[in-house]
């Protein structure tokens, strides 16, 4: 049974940039309420409201992951950690975006799934064998039927966006090889509830991970979890490697038992914890509004920094719009001249000079905060202040 935790609002699609300002309305469907629930028997979490995949991922997706020195640093390191550990033949990646990771790997080594067109775009120009396509049981066996099997399937920041997780797992199995290798990595909800982050809900992320909902749900496919990494990526991941339960060669790592026990310890298991971290977020939703109310009455200048899918959520649950926070910026080209999705809030393309005269900067990309600080040493320096909801609501 699912019980809902979690009442965002009406939330407009988190990665629709507006070229214009325009209301958004309900009735246009153009508003959906973002409601998060959690199933006390799979103890997975999920959104109440699906929205369709060829709505949300589609010829203009804005996102793109090399825009990030710590998401490419992060990718150049598992690529050698996978070549090392595994040595694939054959190495798929789900959702390869801009093809941040492959382009670690040879081009006849590797073959890409991405549903957004653009993205796909740029990683076959790359050269590397490209399906622009969604990740599903049809695709499985047309890579079959190609392919045969491959060693290595990979995927980040993916799997959590497919409605549909049964035909995900059992597309997968279908083709790994019998000693193959799953690796999928996403936020961990531990550390969204130890974080506070409930803006890592919005559309796309239907669903949200941990250790002890994904050895559940991979169980009924023959699939099993033999170790489990800690990232600080976007905001705290979890790197779970997994294999088929009958390969008996793979030794499984005390980091999974460590992981599930540490989840359990939390309350994960049980619902009353999910309840708790709702109730946190009204507070934190209050006391982020004060915050940014004490600055204004004093006439100073905030902007946003990261034009993020997560500080959608934010924005239009604590209805944050431009008497706030002056314009975001950003260095997505995709993103640039648009504005926040359902907020009057203005993309101005990053340059250093948008952070003159500026008093503070709200974190929309947070979960990059050493990157970002480091970049701006010097409006730090001059007295620039950041403000972040994360884990609480503050100045830093
Ligand atoms: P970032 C997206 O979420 C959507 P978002 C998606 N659903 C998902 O799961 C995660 O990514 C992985 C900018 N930036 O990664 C670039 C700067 O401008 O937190 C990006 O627009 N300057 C697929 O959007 C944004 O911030 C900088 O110095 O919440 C970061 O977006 C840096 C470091 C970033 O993901």
């Amino acid at each position: 049974m699912i019980k809902k935790f979690l009442d965002l609002g009406y939330q407009p699609l988190a990665n629709k940039y507006l070229k214009s300002y325009k209301k958004l309305s309900i009735k246009k469907k153009e508003l959906y309420r973002l409601t998060v629930g959690f199933d006390t028997k799979t103890k997975l979490v999920s959104l109440f409201n699906k929205i369709p995949d060829k709505i949300m991922f589609d010829s203009n997706y804005p996102y793109k992951s090399s825009m990030s020195k710590t998401m490419t640093d992060s990718f150049k390191k598992l690529s050698v950690k996978i070549k090392k550990r595994f040595n694939p033949k054959l190495f798929l990646e789900i959702g390869s975006n801009d093809g941040a990771l492959i382009k670690n790997f040879n081009k006849n080594q590797v073959i890409c799934v991405e549903p957004c067109s653009n993205l796909a775009r740029i990683t076959k120009r790359k050269g590397y064998f490209t399906y622009n396509d969604y990740w599903n049981l049809n695709l499985s066996n047309k890579i079959k039927s190609k392919f045969n099997t491959v060693d290595v399937i990979y995927s980040a920041n993916t799997l959590t966006h497919i409605n549909n997780l049964n035909q995900v797992f059992k597309s997968i199995s279908n083709l790994l090889t019998q000693d193959g290798i799953l690796i999928i990595e996403d936020p961990s909800f531990l550390e969204c509830i130890k974080k506070l982050s409930y803006d890592q809900f919005y559309n796309e992320h239907i669903y949200i991970f941990s250790a002890l909902s994904v050895k559940k749900l991979i169980n009924e496919f023959g699939l099993e979890l033999f170790d489990i990494e800690k990232l600080d990526t976007h905001g705290g991941s979890l790197r779970y490697y997994i294999k088929r339960a009958n390969n008996n060669k793979i030794k499984i790592e005390n980091t999974v038992s460590k992981q599930i026990s540490t989840e359990l310890k939390f309350g994960l298991g049980n619902f009353s914890t999910y309840l708790k971290f709702g109730n946190s977020v009204k507070k934190s939703k209050n006391d982020l509004l004060k915050l940014l109310k004490t600055i204004k009455k004093k006439n100073q200048k905030i902007i946003g920094y990261g034009a993020t899918a997560k500080a959608s959520t934010v924005l239009n649950y604590c209805n944050i719009g431009n008497d706030m926070i002056d314009y975001f910026v950003d260095t997505t080209p995709d993103k640039k001249n648009r504005y926040m999705p359902g907020k009057n809030i203005k993309i101005k393309k990053y340059e250093k000079k948008l952070l003159n005269n500026v008093d503070y900067v709200y974190l929309g990309a947070w979960n990059f905060v050493k990157e970002i600080f480091k970049k701006e040493k010097k409006f730090i320096q001059k007295g620039g202040k950041f403000i972040t909801h994360v884990p609480t609501p503050r100045i830093i």
